[in-house]
């Protein structure tokens, strides 16, 4: 049951948190605070921003609000909630691209392109059918602004925000929306840190930092929105971060969407030729005039460093411009068309400084933003008075605007994270003590259990006796699990998720593990990486990261693990044990959590241990969960570490497996995605599994932790499972990738053993040119006689001589089996979004996939079908001949 803001804010800002401006400057980030109040409510968003919105008390939810979402089609969602899961499901929109006709269409294909990381999310309208070019000159004018077909963007964004969170149960009161920025987590070089490869990585809710506020009084004829987006961008790499005047649909007036505040941040990325600003600098938006929406000013300046008062000049006297607390001095600046006697007259009579104004005149926007961007800086300069987001909080309280997450069911669930959070000073130690069944026990059973498959140490004793030896063994180790009685902590956790406020529980607890391990992790994965990159580097070193790096991690997976673990142990032991029926429930708790759209992880990438018991048993519930036999199909990613694999799968399906900057990928995660009712026949299939994969390392690296085995292992069980498999290619590392792709070749001819011949694509990344296709034919070519090198060696090591091309073990069509992917970031981040062609390329492959599932020959998996193969000693036991030769 998840509950649908913070789940569709965490969309927004997981691509965020790496993504940067992606999207939405406009969803971007999404949006994150909301604000509403008596007369007027107003909802604070935005993608790095907030917002707010106008809604009469006297008529409840207010008639304005009400035609609008009664015209967006959102009405039953103001009060349901949308859900993470009807967002993310694959529905008859997912791939196709018909034109909007109608208003109730335009918030779905906003959420559509902020789940595909498109940054012009934001500009969605109807397509103009109504044939207004050719009609009379006569009354145009008035069609323009008030055109009945057209919504402005943030009214779009302030009612999908308001439609999904599930905090917003009061309609008149401001909001600080706290919750949804909590999780972005942003990277970027301030010019002070003098070492070249030094960076910051932080939760930028948490940083203090100099916050600089726009508003406006009365009208301006300036774009205060556009003048900002222009502020913040290099004129190199201009983005749109607020939403403004000339942006499609942005002349359309605004119906609820004043009185919201949005925040924004400028980061640099510490080369002074491209930054703006060389440190950080949060960057607050007012939205309608300071006259009606004074809570929100007075708010702003107890809070900003500076603020910017875009003023008419008729309005200019002292009883409006002066701060309104005596709280605090902020230094505040007057915008203005133009310099004229009577601006002079009251300047001189209130005593203002002229430095404290800035006209425009005659200036063009390149001169005027840097005239602003000066004042800016030297205001920062001046006063170091610096603010967080949380701390916004207090501020809110003082002023009576509530904090979303306040809400009681939000704190009760910080309270049980808590409970579990103040016990872990040493995570190691942690680890140990409360989550006792994993580590080096579960290391000795994956091994037996492998051991059970490969039988490599059987020397001259009989097969019997020796399977029953490790059969023996393997017990031993289960009882010893049994005996470890259940931790306080784990009793904690699993109630804790047993509970409606699961949701915030998680989000609350995986912030605050995430807190605790990023003291150290952020630098060691630097580190890991840059020996990885350097050919000299020493092996050993990074084999002993390695292992730094994954004994220091501890997420939330951690103790689904343990669960699992738990489980297992348990159903060793006989059926009427008390302990095994006590232990029973587990898999359907997880089960549930995946359909609210948790991540499970299919293989334990420390012990390289596949649960099987546990995996088969959680989709059996799941089975249960939803209506018996739904047909699954697979759909998985592998290849190089860090070669953007993740980045991949979050893009197509609107997901969350962690990238880079986050967690590390360790094993295999899955995620499950519903097919709505009207596409399962198309699709054939009624959920999408999709598995994402540890990077798979070069022969090399993975000698000295001895993880071809792992890597091969993984690369068998996933491809055996999945129906498509996209082997992700990035061109830098050509020769690793062939290491690589030998593993994968041996993967899918042992599946050839089970009768599946499964769908390949390659997607080769950072490829932009046009000619991509034509051009590459050679490469691909090439690539293709390799494969087929690879497939007749790999057969002759499987006995299988029959087998010469890799066609013959895989279903890979030469013609259009290869997409090509332009790189990610349109210019450098931090503050580069998401490229245009990146999200469009990705939602063709996306789009090639739902083909391919249409075509799928009717011997696919089916659920049943899916657990026997988690069963299927045939994939847990794929026995690993790859390096057995040489290794
Ligand atoms: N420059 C660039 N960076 C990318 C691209 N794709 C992903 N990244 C970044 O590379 C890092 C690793 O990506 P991730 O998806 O975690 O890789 P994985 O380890 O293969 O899953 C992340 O910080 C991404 O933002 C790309 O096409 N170009
Ligand atoms: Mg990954």
């Amino acid at each position: 049951m998840w509950h649908g803001c913070s789940q569709l804010l965490e969309i927004c800002e997981q691509k965020i948190i790496d993504q940067r401006e992606c999207i939405i400057e406009s969803a971007k980030g999404g949006t994150e605070s909301v604000i509403k109040q008596g007369q007027t409510q107003r909802v604070s968003e935005r993608q790095d921003g907030l917002l707010i919105q106008e809604v009469d008390e006297r008529n409840g939810l207010g008639n304005i609000m009400k035609e609008l979402l009664e015209n967006l089609g959102l009405v039953k969602y103001y009060d349901e909630k949308l859900t993470l899961h009807t967002v993310l499901q694959i529905d008859k929109n997912s791939v196709t691209d018909v034109p909007v006709q109608s208003l109730s269409d335009l918030p779905w294909l906003f959420l559509k392109r902020l789940v595909m990381l498109q940054r012009t999310a934001r500009s969605v309208k109807c397509s103009s059918s109504d044939g207004t070019e050719d009609s009379e000159w006569a009354d145009d004018q008035e069609a323009e602004s008030d055109c009945p077909q057209s919504v402005n963007p943030l009214d779009i964004l302030t009612a999908v925000f308001l439609c999904s969170d599930s905090f917003l149960h009061d309609n008149n009161q401001i909001t600080l929306m706290l919750w949804a920025m909590r999780d972005i987590v942003k990277k970027y070089r301030p010019h002070t840190l003098s070492d070249a490869s030094a960076f910051v990585e932080e939760r930028i809710a948490l940083s203090e930092l100099p916050l600089v506020s726009f508003v406006r009084l009365g009208r301006c004829n300036i774009s205060k929105s556009e003048i900002l987006n222009k502020l913040l961008s290099n004129p190199q790499q201009y983005t749109d971060t607020f939403v403004h005047f000339n942006m499609d649909c942005g002349n359309i007036s605004k119906k609820i969407s004043d009185g919201l505040v949005e925040i924004s941040w400028y980061l640099p990325c510490g080369n002074k030729n491209i930054d703006v600003f060389p440190e950080p600098v949060a960057i607050a938006n007012l939205r309608g005039d300071i006259q009606n929406f004074e809570t929100q000013y007075t708010f702003l300046c107890e809070a900003s460093t500076a603020v910017f008062v875009f003023f008419e000049s008729q309005l200019l006297d002292s009883q409006l411009i002066s701060v309104p607390s005596q709280k605090s001095m902020p230094q505040l600046f007057f915008v203005g068309d133009s310099n004229n006697n009577s601006i002079k007259a009251t300047v001189s009579k209130l005593n203002l400084k002229k430095s404290n104004f800035i006209f425009k005149d005659r200036q063009n926007d390149a001169d005027f933003v840097e005239k602003i961007q000066r004042k800016l800086q030297d205001a920062i300069k001046n006063n170091n008075h610096k603010m967080s987001v949380v701390r916004l909080a207090e501020i809110a309280l003082n002023l009576g605007i509530l904090v979303d997450e306040d809400a009681e069911e939000c704190q009760r669930a910080k309270a049980s994270a808590d409970e579990i959070t103040s016990k872990i000073n040493d995570i190691l130690q942690f680890k140990k003590k409360e989550l006792p069944l994993q580590g080096e026990i579960l290391i000795k059973l994956a091994k037996l259990e492998k051991e059970e498959c490969q039988l490599k140490k059987v020397g001259d004793k009989s097969v019997e006796d020796y399977k029953h030896e490790l059969l023996m063994q393997k017990n031993k180790l289960r009882e010893e699990q049994c005996t470890k009685d259940m931790s306080t902590t784990m009793s904690y956790f699993i109630s804790a998720i047993s509970k409606p406020e699961r949701a915030y529980f998680l989000k609350w607890l995986r912030i605050a593990l995430e807190n605790k391990s990023h003291e150290v992790l952020p630098q060691l994965r630097e580190l890991y990486k840059q020996k990885c990159q350097d050919v000299c580097g020493n092996k050993k070193e990074i084999a002993e990261l390695d292992k730094k790096i994954s004994s220091s991690s501890l997420g939330v997976e951690h103790f689904i693990r343990e669960m699992s673990q738990l489980y297992e142990a348990a159903v060793s032991l006989p059926e009427d044990a008390l302990y095994r029926k006590q232990l029973e429930h587990l898999p359907k708790l997880c089960a549930q959590l995946l359909l609210d759209g948790f991540l499970l992880e299919l293989v334990d990438g420390d012990s390289s241990n596949i649960p099987v018991k546990w995996i088969t048993s959680v989709f059996s519930e799941l089975n249960t969960l939803v209506e018996p036999e739904n047909k699954i199909m697979v759909v998985t990613v592998l290849g190089v570490q860090s070669s953007g694999k993740s980045t991949l799968l979050n893009t197509m399906f609107g997901v969350q497996f962690a990238v880079s900057s986050g967690r590390c990928t360790r094993g295999a995660f899955i995620h499950l995605i519903k097919v709505t009712e009207e596409c399962k026949a198309e699709l054939q299939c009624d959920y999408i599994v999709i598995i994402d994969t540890e990077g798979l390392k070069s022969p090399e690296l993975a000698q000295l932790d001895n993880s071809y085995e792992h890597d091969n292992e993984l690369a068998t069980l996933v491809v055996g499972l999945s129906d498509v498999t996209i082997v992700n290619i990035a061109m830098e590392n050509s020769t690793e990738m062939k290491d690589i792709l030998q593993i994968i070749v041996h993967a899918f001819l042992r599946m050839e053993e089970i009768g599946k011949k499964h769908k390949c694509l390659f997607v080769h990344q950072n490829v932009a040119d046009v000619s991509a296709h034509v051009s590459n034919m050679r490469d691909r070519k090439f690539l293709l006689e390799q494969l087929d090198e690879m497939t007749q060696a790999a057969a002759k090591m499987e006995n299988k001589l029959e087998v010469k091309k890799f066609t013959n073990v895989m279903n890979y069509d030469t013609e259009t089996g290869d997409h090509y992917i332009p790189g990610l970031w349109h210019g450098n981040p931090p503050m580069a979004p998401v490229s245009i062609g990146y999200s469009e390329s990705v939602y063709a492959l996306k789009k090639h996939i739902m083909e391919i599932f249409k075509d799928y020959n009717p011997r696919r998996s089916g659920q049943n079908q899916h657990t026997e193969q988690c069963k299927s000693e045939k994939i847990h036991r794929m026995p690993s001949v790859f390096y057995q030769g040489d290794g």
